[in-house]
C-alpha cells in the first residue's frame, strides 16, 4: 500500500474528487467502495469475498516485510466472521494533527488517508489492489480493530464502513499488534459470504512458504473439533518446493536455490528488485512454476516466468554444448522439453510493479524479464558448473522429453485414425439410436455391473453408456504417450469422438466432431468413485478443456439413502437432507401446543419455529467447545436493550473452571486489570494465557482464556425471531413444569409429549419423524437396481446432474497447478470440493 503500489482505482478516485471543489480539505467516506465494489475489491463473488481475508492478511505482512511482526493468528468464527491477529507495531491511535481523529479511524475509513497513516514507507508492499483494509470495513455488515500500543489496548467499531463505536481504551497491552474482525456483508457479497478454509489455509500455508521466518495459526470454530494448524517455514520458499515435489522422485536431492538484487536506476524509473528462485527436477512429465511478486500470487505468469524459461532453456543447451553431451543424432532440446518435470518458485519482490490486470494475475513490468533472465542462468550455469551429474541427468530428461514429443505425436495421430476409420466404435459402449447429438448423453459408469445395470435401465433412444473397469492411470503424472496407450482412455476419447490436443490441424482437438452434449460421469459415493472421478475431470481438463469450458461435462448424482415408510419410497442426497426429511415427516404428525399463550402452531409456523431451532442449536454447540453454556449465556443478556454477552473468559485454577460473562468492553476491562495475573490480551506466546517466561509462570496458577461471542449479534436476532412466534426466550433452560406439549393424532386418542425447554422441540420431532421409516444407505450404484437407477440418477425429470463449470478458467488452471504434486488425499478432496467451480443444477 505504498504511494508506489497505489491502485488505479484509487488513482480515479482521488481524481474524480478533484473536480468537485466543495471536498477539499474533506474526507471522503466509504460509500465509494459500496457502490462500486468491482472496482476497489474486484467483485462481488466468492473470489472477491476471500480477496478482503487477503486485503487484511497482507496489512500484517507489510509489518513482517517491515521487520516488525512475527507471528499471524487468523480464525473464521461460527457466525461467519474472521479475524486476523498480528503482533507488529499495532496501527497508530494518535490523533491525526490536520483531521483531527485517530489514525487507525484514518487508515480504516478514508480511501485519502495517504501521507501520515497512509501506510507509505513499505518498501515492497503486498497490498493486493492497494486500498486495502478499508475497503474491507466498506463491505463489511460489521468490522472491529483492537491495537495494542504504548501498552494499552484501544478498541473501536464499524458498521457498513461507518464509524459506530469511537475509540477507547479497554484494557492494558501486554505488547503490540493488531486484531482485526470483520464479517461480510451479505447485502454486498450476494452468492455467498461464508469462507472457504481450503481457500484461506492455502493461502496462509502460502504465505508462510514465502517469508521464511514468519509464523501463521488458523483455526475454523465452526468446525466441531477445531485445531489450530499451524505454518512456519524457517526455509521458506525452499520447502515449499520440496513440498510440491513431495510426491515424486526428485531427480536430484537438493533443489537448486539462488537469489541477488538489482537496483536500476535511470532518468525515467529507479526500481529495486529482489529475486529469489528454487527449482528442482521430478521424474514426471508435467512442469510446475508458480510465481509471485511481492508476495501475491501471479497465476498468468508473466515476465519473471518468461524470463526463468527463457533461462532454463539457454543454461542447458549451453552447459551441454560446452562439454559436448550431446550427440549428432540427437534431436534439439526445446523449452518444451526442458519444462517435462520442472517444479519451481519465483519470488520477485520489486518496488514498483506493474500487472496486466486489478487482480494482479500476470506482471508485466518489462525489466523483470531480463533481470530475472540474467539472474536465473547466471545461478544455474553456476549449479551446473559445481554439480556435472545434476546437470548430466537434467539434460538426459530432456533429450527423452524430445524423443517422446515425437512418439506422442504419432500416437495422437493413431487414436485420431482409429476414431475415423468408420465402425471404429469401442465394443463396450452401448450407444443411443439418435444420432443428433444435441438430444443425446454418454454416461461413463464406473465398473461393469453398474454398468450392466446403467445399460438396462436407460432410455435407449438418447442415452448411450459407456462402463470403465479399473483405475485409470493417472493422467497428471503420465506423459501423453502413455496415456494414450491405456484402453480406458482411448475408448473413452473413441467414444466421445472429439479427439484430443490444443495443437493445430489434423490430429487435435476437434469440438464439431463431438457426439453427445452431455458427458456424464456416473461414479460411486465412496472414496475410489471419487478418485476415479478426480481423475476423469483430470483428464478432461487437461486434454478436452473445451468440453468443460463449454458445460458439457456433468457429475451424476446418485442417491446417499433410501427412506421407506409406510408405502411411500424416497430418496435421500445426504446428510443434511436427511436430517430435513426426518423434521419435514415429524412436524406432518405433530401439533405443537404452545401452554404459555394456549395457541397450537399451524405446521408452516412449526416448520419455521424448527428452521430457527436448528440454526439456534449450531450456536450452542459452538459456545459449548469455548466452555460455555448456552443456556446461561442467554441467562446473562442485558434485561434492558436484550444484548447478549459480547465476551467469555474460561478460567481454570487447579482443577477448578469458571466462566465469566461480559456484556461491553468496559466490564471486561475492569476484570482484566483487578485480574492482572490472567494476561488477557495481547498474542499468546505460550500455554493458554500466554505466559511465555518461565519465571512468570511459576508465579501463576491460574490460567485463562478470552474469546470474543461475535456470534451474539446473530443469536440475539434469532431469539428475536423465535420471540415473535410466541417462543420467550425465558423457556430456552428447561424448568419444572412443562412448557409445551407435542401432540399426536385427534381427540381422545391423541398422544401427548410434555417438553420442558425450546430446545426439546427440535429433539422430539426428529424423533416422531424417525417413527416407522427405515433407512437404507446406499453403498455404491451396483447396489440400485436398473430400475432405481434409472429413476433416481438417470431419469431427466427426476435426476439432478451437477455441471461442471470452468468459466473461471483462470482459477480452475491456478488450483489444478497449486495443487499437482500435494499429497494425494488431501489434494482429491479439495479438487473434489472446490475445483472447477461444480454448481448445482437441476435438470
Ligand atoms: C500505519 C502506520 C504504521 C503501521 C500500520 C499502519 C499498521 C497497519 C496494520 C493493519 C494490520 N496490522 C497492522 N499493523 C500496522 C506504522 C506505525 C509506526 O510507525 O509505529
Amino acid at each position: 500500500m505504498g504511494k508506489n503500489a497505489e491502485s488505479d482505482a484509487e488513482k480515479s478516485a482521488k481524481a474524480s474528487s478533484v473536480y468537485d471543489a466543495s471536498k477539499l480539505g474533506k474526507l471522503e467516506g466509504l460509500e465509494a467502495v459500496r457502490k462500486k465494489p468491482g472496482m476497489y475489491i474486484g467483485g462481488t463473488d466468492e473470489r472477491a469475498l476471500h480477496h478482503c481475508v487477503s486485503e487484511v492478511l497482507d496489512n500484517s505482512v507489510d509489518e513482517h516485510l517491515a521487520d516488525h511482526c512475527n507471528h499471524i493468528e487468523v480464525a473464521i468464527h461460527v457466525d461467519g466472521s474472521i479475524s486476523v491477529r498480528d503482533d507488529g507495531r499495532g496501527i497508530p491511535v494518535d490523533m491525526h494533527p490536520q483531521y483531527k481523529i485517530p489514525g487507525v479511524e484514518m487508515v480504516l475509513t478514508t480511501l485519502h488517508s495517504g501521507g501520515k497513516y497512509g501506510q507509505g514507507g513499505y518498501k515492497f508492499s503486498g497490498g493486493t489492489h492497494g486500498v486495502g483494509a478499508k475497503c474491507v470495513n466498506a463491505v463489511s455488515e460489521w468490522f472491529k480493530v483492537e491495537v495494542s500500543r504504548g501498552g494499552e489496548v484501544h478498541h473501536m467499531e464499524f458498521c457498513r464502513g461507518k464509524t459506530v463505536k469511537k475509540l477507547e481504551v479497554i484494557g492494558k497491552a501486554k505488547g503490540t499488534g493488531t486484531l482485526i474482525t470483520f464479517k461480510p456483508d451479505p447485502e454486498i457479497f450476494r452468492e455467498t459470504t461464508e469462507f472457504k478454509v481450503e481457500r484461506i489455509s492455502q493461502r496462509l500455508r502460502e504465505l508462510a512458504f514465502l517469508n521464511s521466518g514468519l509464523e501463521i495459526t488458523f483455526l475454523d470454530e465452526r468446525q466441531a473439533e477445531a485445531k489450530p494448524e499451524k505454518y512456519y517455514y524457517k526455509d521458506g520458499i525452499e520447502e515449499f518446493v520440496k513440498q510440491l515435489n513431495k510426491s515424486k522422485e526428485p531427480l536430484h536431492p537438493k533443489p537448486i536455490s539462488f537469489r541477488a538484487e538489482k537496483h536500476e536506476k535511470t532518468p525515467d524509473k529507479d526500481v529495486e528488485v529482489h529475486v529469489e528462485i528454487v527449482a528442482q527436477y521430478n521424474d514426471s512429465y508435467s512442469e510446475q512454476v508458480l510465481c509471485y511478486t511481492n508476495t501475491v500470487h501471479n497465476p498468468d505468469g508473466g515476465a519473471h516466468l518468461s524470463g526463468f524459461r527463457n533461462a532454463v532453456t539457454r543454461a542447458i543447451n549451453q552447459y551441454a554444448k560446452k562439454n559436448e553431451l550431446l550427440k549428432e543424432k540427437d534431436p534439439t532440446i526445446t523449452g518444451d522439453d526442458v519444462r517435462e518435470g520442472l517444479t519451481a518458485v519465483i519470488s520477485v519482490k520489486h518496488s514498483d510493479p506493474k500487472f496486466e490486470s486489478q487482480t494482479k494475475v500476470k506482471l508485466i513490468s518489462p525489466e523483470v524479464e531480463s533481470i530475472v533472465g540474467s539472474i536465473a542462468y547466471e545461478g544455474l550455469m553456476t549449479h551446473f558448473d559445481a554439480n556435472p551429474n545434476v546437470a548430466k541427468r537434467i539434460i538426459e530428461k530432456g533429450l527423452n522429453a524430445a524423443r517422446a514429443r515425437e512418439a506422442a505425436r504419432k500416437a495422437r495421430e493413431a487414436v485420431r485414425k482409429s476414431a475415423l476409420t468408420g465402425g471404429g466404435l469401442p465394443g463396450k459402449l452401448a450407444d443411443c439410436s439418435d444420432r443428433d447429438p444435441v438430444n443425446t448423453e454418454l454416461y461413463i459408469v464406473e465398473g461393469d455391473s453398474a454398468g450392466g445395470s446403467a445399460k438396462q435401465g436407460r432410455d435407449r433412444k438418447f442415452q448411450a453408456i459407456l462402463p470403465l473397469r479399473g483405475k485409470l492411470i493417472n493422467v497428471e503424472k503420465a506423459r501423453l504417450d502413455k496415456v494414450l496407450q491405456n484402453n480406458e482412455i482411448r475408448t473413452m476419447i473413441t467414444a466421445i469422438g472429439t479427439g484430443i490436443g490444443n495443437g493445430e490441424g489434423e490430429g487435435t482437438f476437434n469440438l464439431e466432431k463431438l457426439r453427445y452434449h452431455k458427458i456424464i460421469i456416473m461414479t460411486d459415493a465412496d472414496v475410489d468413485g471419487s478418485h476415479i472421478r478426480t481423475l476423469l475431470l483430470t483428464f478432461f481438463y487437461r486434454q478436452m478443456p473445451q468440453l468443460i469450458k463449454q458445460g458439457f461435462v456433468y457429475i451424476a448424482q446418485p442417491p446417499l439413502y433410501q427412506v421407506a415408510r409406510k408405502k411411500r419410497i424416497e430418496y435421500i442426497d445426504d446428510d443434511p437432507a436427511l436430517d430435513r426429511i426426518l423434521i419435514q415427516l415429524g412436524t406432518e404428525d405433530v401439533r405443537l401446543h404452545n401452554l404459555a399463550d394456549d395457541k397450537v402452531l399451524t405446521q408452516k409456523q412449526l416448520s419455521e419455529v424448527l428452521e430457527l431451532l436448528e440454526q439456534l442449536d449450531k450456536y450452542a454447540r459452538a459456545l459449548r467447545r469455548h466452555g460455555g453454556d448456552f443456556a446461561e449465556f442467554i441467562e446473562r443478556r442485558d434485561a434492558k436493550t436484550g444484548e447478549l454477552p459480547n465476551h467469555l473468559v474460561k478460567v481454570r485454577d487447579g482443577n477448578a473452571e469458571v466462566v465469566h460473562y461480559f456484556q461491553v468492553e468496559a466490564d471486561l476491562a475492569k476484570f482484566s486489570a483487578a485480574n492482572a495475573d490472567l494476561k488477557l490480551f495481547g498474542i499468546e506466546e505460550a500455554g493458554e494465557n500466554g505466559n511465555g517466561n518461565a519465571a512468570d509462570k511459576a508465579k501463576t496458577i491460574r490460567r485463562a482464556k478470552h474469546v470474543e461471542l461475535h456470534e451474539s449479534k446473530t443469536i440475539v436476532d434469532l431469539l428475536g425471531r423465535l420471540a415473535k412466534k410466541g417462543l420467550a426466550i425465558e423457556h430456552y433452560a428447561a424448568q419444572d413444569k412443562p412448557l409445551f406439549e407435542l401432540v399426536e393424532g385427534e381427540g381422545e386418542q391423541a398422544k401427548i409429549k410434555p417438553l420442558f425447554s425450546i430446545p426439546e422441540i427440535l429433539s422430539g420431532v426428529k424423533e416422531v419423524g424417525k417413527r416407522g421409516l427405515q433407512i437404507k444407505r446406499f453403498k455404491g450404484l451396483g447396489e440400485m437396481n436398473p430400475k432405481e437407477l434409472f429413476e433416481t440418477t438417470m431419469d431427466p425429470n427426476r435426476r439432478k446432474l451437477l455441471r461442471i463449470d470452468l468459466t473461471d478458467a483462470v482459477e480452475a488452471e491456478e488450483m489444478f497447478t497449486r495443487l499437482m504434486g500435494d499429497a494425494v488425499e488431501p489434494r482429491r478432496q479439495f479438487i473434489e470440493d472446490n475445483a472447477l467451480n461444480v454448481r448445482n443444477l437441476d435438470i
